[in-house]
């Protein structure tokens, strides 16, 4: 691991970033939500995270809508960037850095990126023609071409294709094949999950073909070093981004130690550019390369696709302002496996918000913390010596670290919510079997013991949710008089454990319950 001079180590993480022709949609959001919560763990996990996102501004697509919608590209460009920016605000999921394609620094990458890939000898002018997607911004071979409507011809994601033939820039990507291949063996985890580097691997033994990586027919684009009647593809000035953001080419830039990122967090329809063609650029250009592509699912709105033809296209931001931002948080990084598609309803969302949000976590915190505050004098009380069963919850409470911690590797979000809303619910089950409200008459110490025992469980649960939900999870930790610099993992496996004799606030109830019907 690299080391700051802190000593902290690094991590840098990434986004794709959308397409600045349409506003933000669920998909959108699952993966910036997903992203900030990976950063929030790391830096809570003692990390020096660099989290950048970005928008892909350039592009037929982009000029092609703008033209519909009688604007400038630019306009539409700054339009979206408008709405992704209060997305993020929205979801709370604020970034380092968001690197539009349009700016100056992003252009002064990209031509540099180019003009070493063709130093090294891997750009030549050349005219194939071919089937090209605008929806995709991508080419495609004949074979892998199914019939449309009126004899038409549609790409594999179903988007129409047009015959272009024009004089254009190749980068001999099939020069790449055996040293890609070599590279996924070498690191096994470079494309996970492994599902989505199977299909890599299988795909590049399949032989690849020059890659067209310039268009002479629009203009709104990165001109060509030196020929300016061309620009670049667009998948070689998106990919860019990711360097962008670290200062190249400026080797002194503040941020280039971050370079190479660990993890380019994307959906599974953009693998292909990730694993294949920015890979083979970098090695090209004599660049490092990413430590790992993380490819997540799709999400479908009760199993269907969503498109603006169907209706069924959401605004992440209505469903926020519905249900409230940490319900949704939680929702889609509890429900969704990350890295398989995912589906959600409002059943589903309400069902898992009151279960586990309402009554598995917002009672215990309720019901143990009201007691506090009418039987221990609104204090943290003095605990006696602990039972087996105060050791037992309290050991499964500080394991929850090194278990989060072992998941995060394969950013198993989903699991590392399971675990810890396991131990909660162990919690209830002790709080519940201890019966303090009993002990209040019987023995009053022990009630206390319990009830610390309670707040120490909470407290660490707490800590541990703050990536997932860090809006209520920090309301939480005020509850139990948690100073906002005592937050951190490490403040979970080192402690300090609640001091006795603290003075906690009016307990608030944290997690609402949704009601859906309306009450008579
Ligand atoms: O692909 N569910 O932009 P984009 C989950 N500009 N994720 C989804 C999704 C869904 N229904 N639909 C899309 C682009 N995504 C390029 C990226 S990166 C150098 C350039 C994901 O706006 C998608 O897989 O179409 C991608 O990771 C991200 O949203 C942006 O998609």
């Amino acid at each position: 691991k690299i080391m700051t001079m802190a000593g902290r180590p690094r991590f840098y993480l990434t986004t794709a970033i959308p397409y600045a022709n349409g506003a933000p949609h669920i998909g959108h959001a699952y993966e910036r939500l997903a992203c900030d919560a990976i950063t929030r763990f790391k830096r809570l996990d003692g990390y020096d995270v660099l989290f950048v996102t970005g928008m892909d501004e350039h592009g037929q697509k982009m000029q092609q809508t703008a033209a519909r919608d009688h604007i400038t590209p630019q306009e539409l460009a700054d339009r979206t960037a408008a709405q992704f920016a209060a997305m993020g605000l929205a979801l709370d999921a604020p970034t380092d850095d968001v690197v539009r394609t349009t700016e100056p620094r992003h252009h002064v990458a990209a031509q540099e990126i180019w003009n070493r890939m063709a130093a090294n000898g891997d750009i030549y002018l050349s005219k194939y023609p071919g089937w090209y997607s605008v929806r995709d911004e991508a080419f495609f071979d004949e074979g892998e071409l199914t019939e449309g409507p009126n004899g038409t011809k549609l790409a594999p994601t179903g988007a129409p294709v047009e015959w272009v033939e024009e004089e254009s820039y190749y980068f001999k990507l099939s020069a790449y094949q055996e040293r890609l291949l070599a590279h996924y063996q070498a690191h096994p985890d470079f494309i996970t999950p492994e599902k989505y580097r199977n299909e890599i691997v299988s795909f590049v033994e399949r032989g690849l073909t020059d890659l067209s990586i310039s268009r002479s027919t629009f203009d709104w684009g990165i001109p060509v070093p030196g020929d300016a009647k061309h620009v670049m593809y667009v998948w070689v000035d998106a990919l860019t981004n990711y360097i962008t953001a670290t200062g190249f080419p400026d080797a002194e830039a503040p941020r280039a130690v971050f370079w190479p990122a660990d993890a380019h967090v994307i959906g599974k329809d953009i693998t292909r550019f990730h694993a294949i063609y920015w890979p083979a650029f970098l090695m090209s250009a004599g660049i490092a390369l990413p430590k790992q592509i993380v490819v997540h699912g799709f999400l479908f709105n009760r199993g269907e696709k969503m498109s603006k033809s169907v209706g069924n296209v959401i605004d992440p931001l209505t469903l926020i302002e519905t249900y409230g931002l940490d319900p949704f948080r939680y929702f889609f990084l509890r429900e969704v496996p990350f890295g398989q598609d995912g589906n959600y309803s409002h059943e589903a969302i309400v069902n898992r918000t009151n279960a586990d949000l309402a009554n598995d976590l917002g009672n215990l915190a309720q019901r143990s913390l009201s007691m506090l505050a009418k039987n221990c004098g609104g204090k943290v009380p003095q605990p006696g010596a602990f039972s087996e069963a105060d050791k037992a919850i309290l050991d499964l409470s500080r394991a929850l670290v090194e278990k989060s911690r072992d998941l995060m590797q394969d950013f198993s979000l989903h699991l590392i919510l399971g675990e810890i809303w396991r131990v909660v619910g162990e919690a209830n089950r002790y709080f519940a079997g201890e019966e303090p409200w009993i002990k209040r008459k019987t023995d009053p110490a022990r009630m206390e013991t319990i009830l610390y025992v309670t707040a120490e469980v909470l407290r660490r649960v707490a800590i541990l949710t703050q990536p997932f939900i860090p809006q209520s999870a920090s309301k939480l930790l005020d509850s139990l008089g948690v100073a906002a610099e005592a937050r951190l993992f490490i403040h979970v496996e080192e402690g300090p454990d609640l001091p006795p004799g603290t003075v906690l606030p009016t307990p608030v109830p944290i997690f609402p319950r949704i009601e859906t019907e309306a009450k008579s």
